[in-house]
């Protein structure tokens, strides 16, 4: 088995984050009884245990594997896409649930995202040619820009049925997930699965800084305020006069 080099210091500032964040979410969902809520909570840790997990795995080098592409030896993160394959669905139920989109669009998006990470996948462990990963990286990202499209619509369909503060804290989660989101596909594409102009310490701190933002700072705004969950989960439509 491989082992991490020198970017493992990054791996395991991952794994610590995810945990102590994990514990937060756990912490602050306690003693919810709203079971519209409680959905909230436990997707949320649920994505922090995976990406913990995941990064444990990577720190360890169990979750590292090399190839050989065009005579070089490429150190591949699997365990990334495995982590990404299950959480990235869960951030957008997270979404979806608070902006109570339909389940078409729920589908929709969650069916591009596994195309996405996989396509992603099968791009990272290509070894014939280097042509043939980056081909993959466009149609992933392709299914990303298709995702961020019916993402953005989806929500904005929604927005004039929701109370303003549940509008507001949508949009703010929406923001987030958009401008994260595509720095991903850049990450990958100049770092050592792309182009290699970036190594693969500074990909590693890049891709640990996102997905910390990806995942408990997106998980910290949308817990963040109880009477914005209250207002979210409340069975009465928001009517302006209501107060
Ligand atoms: C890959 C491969 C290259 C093309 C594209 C990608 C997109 C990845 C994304 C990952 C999001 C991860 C999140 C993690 C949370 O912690 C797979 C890098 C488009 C969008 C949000």
């Amino acid at each position: 088995m491989p082992q991490p080099g020198s970017e493992s210091i990054w791996l395991w500032i991952g794994t610590a984050g995810m945990t102590l964040g994990m514990l937060y979410f756990i912490g602050r969902g306690w003693g919810v009884r709203d079971t519209e809520q409680e959905q909230f909570y436990v997707i949320t840790i649920f994505i922090t245990a995976i990406a913990a997990a995941s990064y444990f795995s990577m720190a360890t080098g169990f979750g590292l594997t090399e190839i050989e592409v065009a005579g070089d030896t490429l150190d591949i993160y699997w365990a990334r896409y495995a982590d990404w394959l299950f959480t990235t669905p869960l951030l957008l139920l997270d979404l979806a649930l608070l902006a109570r989109v339909d389940r078409n669009t729920i589908a929709t998006l969650i069916g591009l995202d596994v195309f996405m990470i996989v396509t992603g996948l099968v791009g990272a462990l290509v070894t014939e040619s280097v042509a043939f990963r980056l081909a993959w990286w466009g149609i992933s990202t392709a299914a990303l820009l298709f995702l961020l499209y019916f993402l953005v619509q989806g929500l904005s369909e929604m927005a004039d049925e929701r109370p303003a503060e549940v509008n507001s804290l949508v949009s703010t989660l929406q923001g987030i997930l958009v401008v994260l989101w595509i720095a991903y596909p850049i990450v990958w594409i100049v770092g050592t699965e792309g182009l290699g102009y970036v190594p693969l310490y500074a990909e590693t701190a890049a891709f640990m800084v996102l997905d910390l933002s990806a995942k408990v700072g997106f998980g910290f705004v949308l817990l963040r305020s109880r009477s914005v969950l209250d207002a979210a989960t409340d069975v009465q439509p928001a009517s302006p006069t209501a107060d």
